[in-house]
């Protein structure tokens, strides 16, 4: 299988999982804004969509959507608990929680990224990440992972948006619990070494 992946970006979730789980993948980078992959082909020729994480699978499908495609993964690998089993309430709860991280944390981080948002509106969304985050961090103040006790495929996810925060000038210091969640993640063999094939550093990872 092959990841199209843009280092740091949310692509890092499911390469995280893949490398945590042992699902070997290949990786080809994105250049997002120019749709060219590293080999030179045209990205929008192999995701209509135009952005990562993209999976091809050995049968030639593509799959999108990280939260689709981080279960996809977990589900090779029975037995897992970055993934609970189809069919469990286990399962319900990661989907809830993906769905949380990628509706009202990552898409909220979007515009901060580009050049052209106007000030009020990266007011406005930065208000919103300082409320989303809170429910986060305290849940994060009770317990080691956002599911518990296990490190899931939603801690995954959430380490990676949160890692934008630096570069999007989103204040994060009234989350010690996230804080020490971010350490705790990139501490992780499987992120470290996810980290390192994307040629991002450590030091980074906060
Ligand atoms: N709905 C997609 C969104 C993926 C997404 O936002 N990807 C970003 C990087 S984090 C990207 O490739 N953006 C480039 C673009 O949209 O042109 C998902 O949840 O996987």
């Amino acid at each position: 299988m092959k990841l199209y992946y843009a280092p740091g970006a949310c692509s890092l979730s499911p390469h995280i999982v893949a490398q945590e789980l042992g699902v070997p993948l290949t990786l080809e980078k994105v250049d997002t804004k120019t749709k060219k992959t590293e080999a030179g082909a045209d990205f929008l020729a192999i995701n209509p969509k135009g952005y990562v994480p993209a999976l091809e699978l050995d049968d030639g499908q593509l799959l999108t959507e990280g939260p689709a495609i981080v279960q996809y993964l977990g589900d090779l690998k029975p037995g897992n608990t970055l993934v609970p089993a189809n069919g469990t309430f286990a399962r319900v709860r990661l989907q809830e929680m993906l769905g949380y991280i990628n509706s009202e944390i990552h898409k909220t981080y979007s515009p901060l990224f580009q050049a052209d948002t106007p000030e009020q509106t990266r007011e406005n969304r930065k208000a919103y990440l300082q409320k989303r985050y809170a429910l986060l961090d305290a849940i994060l103040a009770k317990q080691p992972w956002l599911l518990g006790k296990d490190f899931s495929a939603a801690d995954a996810y959430l380490f990676v948006v949160t890692r934008w925060a630096k570069a999007t000038h989103v204040d994060l210091s009234a989350f010690p619990a996230l804080a020490a969640f971010q350490e705790r993640v990139a501490a992780r063999p499987a992120v470290q070494k996810a980290m390192a094939a994307e040629g991002l550093a450590r030091h980074k990872a906060a």
